[in-house]
């Protein structure tokens, strides 16, 4: 007999074995038992009428170093973008404080690096800090980390941090040079580790295939732990960088991944993320019915456009959705 059979009943059905052909056989499924299927799955681990909501701010801007070929901030495309040092924590609290305001939950900042200073992290735990004391859930999102690091922000307090895996492995490559799949591993493992909730997804409608989809779900899935918040982006294609003017994925594709992502990771946050301005109301409620329960929610995501608030309360009005309530995960 199990000592611990609370343990055995929480996650009882967490799988972390998932192979790629039963994936796929997911994604290949009739659009209706797909969705039906989600919705059960959805159900059976969530309220399916509340939604989380996160406020986004990108506390340093552009000048990356990385060549990530989707992003507006890497210092190697020509994108239009102003470059901003390392925001005042002051500046920043009032972002976060409105945020609140408007019924955000969580505030995430965001800092194009590829890796903090450790001067850096010292500011970024003063933000963390400040946003806690205003009764927000933190996530910060800051690129690669030392075990130092990651232990001054879990020593600071942080909630979530966010790191995603953005692709398949395979195809990762074909998007990044400047740091490998297994860095992107080392950082979330390292995260886990220190004990803090992980916030990891990916970006699809970058040219990649089915099975790139596939794979990339079967990654975030077969982690030891599944990550507690699961940002699906549909990529937002900014001009200048390398994949713009790819032609846009089909909507109901990005529809099967967020239901595919529900099945195979349950108990988390599915969050339908970037490209949400170039959705329509109906798209995105079809995304609420295929599990997704969190939205980033304000006018911006980093540097990029998101719908405007106003726009966002009467669609939760038109759904019956609540932002309120529970803020586990
Ligand atoms: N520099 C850090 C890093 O790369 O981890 C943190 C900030 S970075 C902007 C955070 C995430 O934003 C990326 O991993 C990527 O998934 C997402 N992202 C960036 N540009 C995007 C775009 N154009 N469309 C959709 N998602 C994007
Ligand atoms: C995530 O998965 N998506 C957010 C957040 N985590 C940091 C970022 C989306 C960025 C979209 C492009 C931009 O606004 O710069
Ligand atoms: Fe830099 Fe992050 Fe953008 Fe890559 S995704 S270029 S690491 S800010």
């Amino acid at each position: 007999m199990n000592a611990n059979p609370k343990q055995i009943t929480i996650h009882s059905s967490l799988r972390h074995d998932w192979q790629l052909s039963e994936v796929e056989a997911l994604f290949a499924l009739p659009f209706n038992d797909l969705l039906f299927k989600a919705q059960t799955v959805h159900r059976a681990n969530f309220d399916p009428n509340q939604i989380q909501v996160s406020s986004l701010l990108s506390i340093k801007t552009g000048s990356c170093s990385e060549d990530c070929g989707y992003c507006p901030q890497s210092a190697r495309y020509d994108s239009d973008l102003t470059p901003e040092a390392l925001m005042p924590v002051a500046t920043v609290l009032k972002a976060a404080q409105q945020a609140k305001a408007d019924g955000a939950s969580r505030f995430c900042m965001g800092a194009a690096w590829r890796s903090p200073k450790d001067r850096d992290i010292e500011r970024v735990v003063e933000m963390v800090q400040g946003v806690k004391a205003l009764g927000m859930e933190t996530c910060v999102t800051l690129g690669m980390l030392t075990d130092t690091q990651t232990q001054a922000l879990k020593d600071g307090g942080l909630d979530y941090y966010n790191h995603n895996l953005d692709t398949s492995e395979d195809y990762y490559s074909e998007v990044i040079t400047t740091r490998t799949y297994q860095d992107r591993l080392d950082t979330l493992a390292r995260v886990r580790d220190a004990g803090i909730n992980v916030c990891c997804g990916g970006i699809v409608g970058m040219g990649e295939s089915a099975q790139d989809r596939a794979k990339l779900l079967q990654e975030l899935a077969n982690l030891p732990k599944h990550p507690e918040s699961v940002p699906i982006n549909m990529l937002v294609q900014v001009e200048g960088t390398p994949l713009f003017g790819l032609d846009a994925l089909d909507p109901l594709v990005f529809i099967r991944t967020i239901a595919v992502a529900r099945i195979l990771m349950p108990e988390s946050r599915v969050r339908l993320s970037a490209g949400r301005k170039e959705m329509s109301d109906e798209m995105q409620a079809l995304c609420f019915l295929a599990g997704a329960n969190s939205i980033f929610y304000g006018e911006k995501l980093l540097t990029t456009d998101n719908p405007m608030t106003n726009h966002d309360k009467q669609l939760f009005a038109r759904l019956g959705l609540n932002t309120g309530g529970s803020s586990y995960n």
